[in-house]
């Protein structure tokens, strides 16, 4: 018998699905998926918060803007917990691209462009074990990955 991977995951509900009134409505797609909540608070970042997490992206074309947009408004962030849920996750939240995200998804059901290119997709979920260990420490440090 295999043993179950138990993950974490780091997971915002980004500025524009705060903004458009979406927490609620993501946390109970989480919720009705199964994952447990871990931590759960509204927060500001910060410029230093920012660059830590996108640091993967820094001096890419569409970097100064998707830190601009991170810092219009509150984020909802959360850690998750469940077995293969950074995988899980993403899987709810659907391709980067809201305008072609498949239906079902939080980002296909909705978010579209909104002039802003893929930039408002309303949620982010860590894309690997690495990740999610980094950036579970980034947002709350004192939890263990
Ligand atoms: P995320 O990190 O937010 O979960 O999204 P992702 O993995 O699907 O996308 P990623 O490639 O990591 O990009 C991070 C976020 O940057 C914005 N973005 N804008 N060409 C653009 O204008 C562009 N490309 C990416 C999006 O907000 C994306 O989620
Ligand atoms: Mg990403």
């Amino acid at each position: 018998m295999s043993q179950p991977s138990i993950e974490r995951t780091l997971v915002l509900v980004k500025p524009d699905g705060v903004r458009r009134g979406l927490t609620g409505e993501v946390l109970r797609r989480i919720e009705a998926k199964g994952y447990r909540f871990v931590a759960l608070e509204l927060r500001e970042a910060t410029a230093d918060l920012l660059a830590d997490h996108y640091a993967e992206h820094a001096g890419k074309p569409f970097y100064d803007a998707l830190v601009e947009f991170m810092l219009s408004g509150p984020v909802a962030a959360m850690v998750l917990e469940g077995e293969r849920c950074i995988e899980g996750f993403r899987s709810l939240a659907g391709a980067t691209d809201p305008t072609v995200a498949a239906p079902g998804t939080i980002r296909g059901d909705l978010g579209r462009d909104w002039g802003g290119s893929v930039q408002q997709n309303i949620v982010h979920g860590s894309d690997s074990p690495e990740s999610a260990a980094r950036e579970i420490k980034i947002w709350f440090a004192a939890l263990d990955a």
